[in-house]
């Protein structure tokens, strides 16, 4: 780095931590400030070598990188990184970088509230407290329970073991479908998704975005669920194909969903929103103060490590450090 200061260049939200963190070591450029944001891309374009992607549902595809001819790094925030191409950026020598790690325990919390406001309807036995219903009778009991529950957990990363780890302390079984099967994870695991949804009456989503995963949630697997199945969304809404939850909904051919994530975000569509048996969150799994503040931290430090020469902290798989340039 010689001693320069780098220019990066800051896509979303100017975010207190990540500018405060960023402004003395590099040359920050902030286009959510700038009148004309495409002028202003093209004024800094020569110049810059990393990224910070934070709070942004632009997409960090090949032709926004190709722009930067020096890029060699892009410091993502968030654990998911569906938004950047990283195939891409690891076949032209640049580094991607995520936020792991620091907000496992707070998306297992709220993959677990979300499980138990589904199954147990606190959110609806709320509203119906506040209609000022109770004066009138008892709220229903709930037909469903975690009691006779197994839960498939699709994916079985880092949050998705903090996600078992809360499960069992509920005397809830486990079981799981990931691509491969997890070193060291001692749960039964389904080579096949299929297998899995036709075996338990609960499937939790906690897989990586992006084409892998693009609708393996679809008619099929929710069919194999069974109507006195409940899907748990902790994921991306790419990996359900949202129409046919929509129809399985509708048609009971499933019982309930609890939602945190959806296909476009933050637009949630009509039919899900009238439905009285679903429960929807607005995609906050780790949205507490801290646990963002830390994930913001996260990304200033992986931009600050590089800026020092060094390697960045958690660089992706598909873009492994050092960065091969061709
Ligand atoms: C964030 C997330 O809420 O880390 C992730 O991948 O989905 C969440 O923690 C999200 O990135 C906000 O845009």
């Amino acid at each position: 780095m010689a001693g320069d200061k780098p220019d990066v260049l800051l896509v979303g939200n100017k975010k207190p931590v990540i500018v405060k963190g960023l402004e003395d070591k590099v040359t920050l450029h902030v286009p959510v400030d700038a009148p004309d944001k495409e002028a202003f891309l093209k004024s800094i374009a020569d110049k810059v070598r990393a990224i910070a992607v934070c709070y942004t549902n632009e997409r960090i595809d090949a032709a926004f990188m190709r722009r930067f001819p020096k890029l060699e790094l892009v410091s993502s925030f968030g654990v998911g990184y569906d938004h950047v191409d990283a195939k891409w950026a690891g076949a032209h020598g640049i580094t991607v970088t995520n936020t792991p790690g620091v907000l496992n325990e707070e998306v297992a919390d709220t993959a677990l509230g979300l499980l138990l406001c589904t199954v147990r309807e606190f959110p609806q036995a709320e509203r119906f407290v506040r209609a000022g219903k109770w004066e009138q009778g008892q709220y229903p009991l709930t037909k469903a329970t975690l009691r006779n529950r197994t839960v498939g957990l699709v994916g079985m990363g880092r949050i998705g073991q903090a996600i078992a780890r809360r499960l069992e302390a509920f005397g809830v079984p486990v079981v799981y479908h990931a691509r491969n099967p997890q070193s060291g994870v001692k749960y039964k695991y389904y080579p096949k998704l299929i297998d899995m949804a036709h075996d338990v009456d609960t499937l939790m989503l906690i897989v990586p975005g992006g084409i892998a995963t693009q609708n393996m949630i679809n008619a099929e697997v929710l069919k194999a669920l069974g109507p006195n199945g409940i899907l748990i969304n902790m994921a991306r809404g790419s990996v359900v194909d949202e129409p046919a939850l929509i129809e399985a909904l509708k048609n009971r051919t499933i019982y309930s969903a609890g939602l945190d994530v959806f296909a476009k975000e933050p637009h949630v569509p009509k039919e899900l929103l009238e439905m009285e048996h679903v429960v929807l969150f607005p995609h906050l799994g780790s949205s507490t103060v801290v646990t963002r503040a830390a994930m913001d931290q996260l990304v200033v430090d992986n931009i600050l490590a590089w800026a020092a020469g060094k390697p960045p902290l958690t660089p992706v798989p598909e873009t492994p450090w050092p960065p091969k340039r061709g």
